[in-house]
């Protein structure tokens, strides 16, 4: 055994407050979330070292993965290393690093890229004063708000251009809003008023005031009864009840259910982390995904005007500390049914100790009221099976936008991913009240966006989300297919003058796997393991079935370079534990040419070796009246679809 080894029943802290659902979490897989033990384990390790000092704020926490092979080698019971993986902030340097937590050693320290770190409190403390600057104040009267008091300040952007001005600082875009009347949204936004602020000095480099407008709008997101108006009559109760309990079982964080088996975590930075995904075959798992979890998200605004020009976010690399952890809670009965298992995690607090979220991952089998399959029979009798679906789900809580994920596993061996958006529309106050008016250019005042309420425009954006898939179909060893849909043309003895048939390429290096497919040249693609061979003579399989995104941004837009991974929809790397997240490690203020394309420069070979599949979806957001005052949830998703991983259809024997 070697030195750094745990015991696999490390006792959990319980801390005092109220009553909670956690589940007691020893660690009881290498997969496990850090304990609040643990977290202290990391704390006190990194305080005790040369480099770390007092004023350390720390902005991330989570487990470092041990190597894979370590963990498909590990068998229940067994004991197994614990590191952790820190990111902090000191005298305005980041720093990343490496914890040994048993033996309480640092492996690794090392800065981050200049003023990369992800958004910290001191950004929030550097504008503190930032209302009561001379050309604020002045700004402040000029549009008749005195009581400073109900006005409050935010950092609202992290887009970085590389220009004169930004070069060699860490700058934050500074709007207002004021809260006199607010209820329960976010305030009435200052119009055409910005502070650019340097976020390590704390000084106002300069202040953008284009004088106030003609109008006022309303305070941004109210959804209080006062404002909404009295609530409708309530629909009559409806009941789903599991009166011998659920489908599913749980070991800790390990899930088994019909033919799945998982494990899952809730991360900090990437939310939930499925780990090895695989399918039930008699005494044997079948693996389908070593790992899966969300790497990025990618929201840039469409405004040319600053400091919408400036709007562009990075949510994942930016954000974990910010919104204390990417999971947030969740309501039984409202965000999952009331009968849902529901887990709590633990997340760093700036000062390094551990802080309970609750409820930010739920567990509930479903009816979704539709067959599994059905047919009909002599034009009346008709077989059918019902289905019932496994979803894992965690809300995001990004700002004004509120993110729902669920990872959803059926019984026809399929995994849907949902992604959905609800929240508040950024908005920009302008003069004009509605779209009947004009701009003083005589421009449309909903150039860049849609009037949602009086004298607000909520600019165009897309919302670009991208996954990581470590694919291990029936091992290690897979490629990737790309089915190609090609019109064939027909001889003149033939009545049909065109068929599509499927070209199948296998992508030798990195170059052939970035993918786009469009509806006039459209494309599948399938990850398979060529060495196993079902019945049919086709590889075992999996497809990843949705539609993609671009960004729209032009190749020589700094946003697109910061955001390289929206090029394609599809890449494929050889595995790299280190390479998690595409845009980069650290996103903010980056460069350009980050994570992915990067990455993949070399051209690596990734054929019959073990891949990840980075797929980007997302969707453009042109904003309707009815998302005022909170967007109703607007969801999308994508499929992975067995493809010759099943023999045949693994539903079809769904009970009656
Ligand atoms: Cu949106």
């Amino acid at each position: 055994m070697r030195a750094n080894v745990i015991a696999n029943t490390l006792a959990v802290l319980l801390l005092s407050g109220p009553a909670s659902s956690v589940i007691a979490q020893p660690v009881g897989h290498p997969m496990d979330e850090l304990t609040a033990a643990e977290h202290w384990a990391l704390y006190e390790t990194l305080m005790a070292h040369d480099t770390v000092t007092a004023d350390a704020e720390f902005l991330y926490a989570g487990l470092h993965e041990p190597e894979k092979s370590e963990v498909l080698a590990w068998q229940p019971g067994r004991s197994f290393e614990r590191q952790a993986k820190a990111h902090f902030v000191q005298d305005h340097v980041g720093y990343e690093a490496v914890v040994d937590l048993t033996n309480r050693r640092v492996l690794e320290l090392s800065a981050v890229t200049d003023r990369q770190y992800m958004a910290a409190p001191s950004d929030r403390t550097a504008i503190a004063q930032v209302k009561e600057h001379k050309a604020m104040r002045a700004a402040f009267d000029a549009r008749g708000i005195l009581d400073l008091k109900q006005v409050q300040c935010l950092v609202s952007s992290d887009a970085y251009f590389n220009t004169l001005e930004e070069q060699g600082r860490r700058l934050g875009r500074v709007r207002c809003t004021n809260r006199v009347g607010r209820v329960s949204g976010l305030g009435v936004p200052i119009a055409n008023l910005i502070a650019i602020v340097d976020l390590q000095s704390g000084e106002v480099v300069r202040v953008l005031d284009e004088g106030p407008t003609a109008g006022v709008p309303p305070s941004i997101g109210e959804h209080h009864p006062e404002v909404v108006g009295p609530a409708r009559k309530a629909l009559p109760p409806m009941l789903i009840s599991q009166p011998e309990g659920p489908g599913y079982e749980l070991d800790g964080r390990h899930v088994s259910w019909e033919g799945w088996r998982f494990h899952f975590r809730v991360d900090q930075r990437r939310g939930i982390v499925l780990s090895l995904v695989g399918h039930q075959d008699g005494e044997q798992v079948r693996s389908v995904l070593y790992q899966a979890s969300l790497s990025e998200l990618f929201v840039p605004y469409h405004d040319p005007e600053e400091p919408w020009s400036h709007q562009a976010y990075f949510d994942l690399g930016t954000y974990p500390s910010d919104f204390g952890g990417v999971a947030s809670a969740m309501e039984p009965g409202r965000d999952c049914p009331a009968h849902a298992q529901f887990f709590d995690t633990w997340v760093v607090q700036a000062d390094g100790a551990p802080k309970a979220r609750e409820r930010v991952a739920c567990l509930f089998e479903r009816l979704p009221g539709e067959p599994a399959w059905r047919h009909t029979r002599d034009g009346g009798v008709v077989e059918s099976r019902a289905r019932r679906d496994l979803v894992l789900r965690m809300v995001m809580g990004a700002g004004n936008y509120d993110y729902l994920f669920d990872w959803v596993f059926r019984q026809d061996g399929t995994i849907r991913v949902n992604l959905a958006a609800t929240g508040i529309d950024q908005m920009k106050a302008v003069a004009a009240a509605n779209a009947r008016d004009t701009m003083a250019d005589g421009a449309p005042a909903d150039k860049y966006g849609r009037f949602v309420a009086p004298h607000l425009v909520a600019v165009n954006h897309s919302h670009i989300f991208n996954f990581r898939f470590d694919f291990d179909i029936d091992g290690q060893d897979n490629s990737l297919v790309v089915d190609k849909l090609v019109t064939e043309r027909q001889g003149q003895d033939n009545p049909r003058r065109s068929v599509w048939r499927v070209e199948s390429e296998v992508a030798g290096r990195e170059d052939d796997a970035k993918r786009t497919s469009s509806l006039t040249a459209p494309e599948y693609w399938r990850v398979v393991n060529p060495s196993r061979l079902g019945p049919l003579g086709y590889p075992s399989g999996y497809l990843v079935e949705g539609h993609g995104i671009m960004s729209l941004l032009s190749p020589d837009d700094y946003l697109q370079q910061r955001a390289g991974f929206t090029e394609h929809t599809l890449w494929v790397t050889p595995m790299d534990r280190d390479e998690l997240f595409a845009a980069g490690d650290y996103p903010t203020n980056s460069v350009g040419g980050a994570g992915l394309p990067s990455w993949t420069a070399e051209n690596r070979e990734i054929e019959n070796t073990d891949i990840v599949l980075w797929y980007t979806i997302g969707f453009h957001h042109i904003a309707r009246p009815e998302d005022w005052p909170i967007l109703p949830l607007e969801m999308h998703g994508f499929n992975l679809v067995p493809s010759g991983f099943f023999d045949r259809n693994p539903a079809i024997d769904l009970p009656h």
